[in-house]
């Protein structure tokens, strides 16, 4: 039997690197699409895919979309993970932010259909708990969006292509609504990352504060690698559908930092400094998912707690610093 073929947009991102491996290791035939970049940006992909090879990782960006790719390779299985992802640059880039995050969309979409590929390629959307915005929670598929941020905005408009499609043009075409979810791969500005990567940086003398915003936001925070194992889920369902992803537990980033110290032995308070830079026009306060339809389905459940996530993040970066303090001495 032939394989599978998959093709990965942001397969250089956090969850891309993790789906990568884990399509591979389920025998599939693995693509992925990389954008130019000025210092390498391969970082997290290096190990599972040759950087000579041309076969298997191709350049494309969302601003032009990758009707070239759809005609080559005609994969069975579209995973859109691409995005400007971080909420509050997207106060930054909010023209920007829309044209890859929302028309991005529509562009993969569109050349799904024109290609006439329907019938054979299925198609899964990196939606977000973003979307639901000021709406309390638990959140899960039936709530009210209301997002606040150029980034939500932009998310939800993907989120209801994704469905239009689905609807005008019977395409199997999924969203899943994520919820945060981090990991030793996480990009180093976003807030679990930063503070686990700094705090270690304390411990061992390298630095000697952390500079965060909002301390009181609320997070349902689970791992990457158990989210892209729901999202694979999601495509291999008997029918297109969206499904919530979350662990359906939330802490405060201030929680979030005080378990990190406190695990270095360190007390967060000795170091906190805070800056309004930090901070986003408008901020989501609480976001914590009811997964219930995942679990009831598809059988899903996370496999990482809290305490583990914790623990993987900073015992990943503690032997990172200390290579880098090696390095310097
Ligand atoms: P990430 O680490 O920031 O990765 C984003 C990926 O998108 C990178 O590979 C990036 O390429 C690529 N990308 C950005 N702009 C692009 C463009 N114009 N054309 C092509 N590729 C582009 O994000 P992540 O945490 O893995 O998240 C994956 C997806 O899930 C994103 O769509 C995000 O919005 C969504 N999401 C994430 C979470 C979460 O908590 N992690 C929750 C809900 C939804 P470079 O490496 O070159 O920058
Ligand atoms: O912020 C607060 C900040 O940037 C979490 C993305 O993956 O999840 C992510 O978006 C909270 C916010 O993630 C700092 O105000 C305090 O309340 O880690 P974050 P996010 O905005 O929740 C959603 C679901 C996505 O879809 C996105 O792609 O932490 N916070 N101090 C801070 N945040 C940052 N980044 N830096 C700080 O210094």
């Amino acid at each position: 039997m032939s394989k599978k073929v998959a093709l990965i947009l942001g397969i250089t991102g956090q969850d891309g690197s993790y789906l990568s491996e884990l399509l591979l290791k389920e025998g599939y035939e693995v693509h992925g699409v990389i954008r130019r970049s000025s210092l390498p940006n391969t970082g997290r992909i290096d190990k599972t895919f040759d950087p000579e090879s041309k076969d298997f990782i191709h350049y494309g960006d969302l601003a032009e979309g990758i009707d070239h790719l759809l005609h080559d390779l005609k994969p069975d299985e579209v995973y859109n993970l691409a995005a400007m992802s971080h909420v509050r640059i997207s106060f930054d880039v909010p023209v920007y932010t829309g044209d890859i995050n929302a028309l991005g969309v529509t562009r993969i979409l569109e050349g799904i259909r024109k290609l006439d590929l329907g019938e054979k390629t299925k198609y899964y959307q990196a939606s977000s708990s973003e979307m639901f915005g000021l709406t309390p929670p638990l959140q899960n598929e039936e709530s009210l969006f209301r997002p606040v941020s150029p980034y939500g905005v932009a998310k939800l408009y993907g989120y209801h292509i994704t469905k239009c499609y689905r609807e005008g043009y019977n395409m199997f075409a999924c969203n899943g609504i994520l919820f945060n979810h981090e990991s030793e791969r996480r990009g180093v500005n976003f807030v679990t990352r930063k503070i686990t990567r700094i705090a270690c940086r304390i411990k061992l003398g390298m630095l000697d504060h952390i500079t965060l915003g909002n301390l009181e936001a609320k997070r349902d925070w689970g791992h990457s690698q158990d989210y892209m194992r729901a999202i694979h889920m999601i495509m291999q369902h008997d029918k297109p559908d969206d499904f919530v992803v979350s662990t359906g537990e939330a802490f405060t980033v201030r929680e979030f930092a005080e378990k990190v110290f406190k695990y270095l032995n360190l007390d967060f308070y000795k170091y906190l400094r805070t800056n309004d830079i930090y901070k986003r026009p408008v901020e989501v306060p609480y976001l914590c998912g009811d997964s219930s339809k995942i679990r009831n389905t598809l059988g899903w459940e996370p496999q990482i707690n809290f305490e583990e996530l914790v623990k993987r993040m900073v015992d990943s970066d503690m032997k990172e610093a200390i290579n880098e303090k090696n390095m310097q001495e």
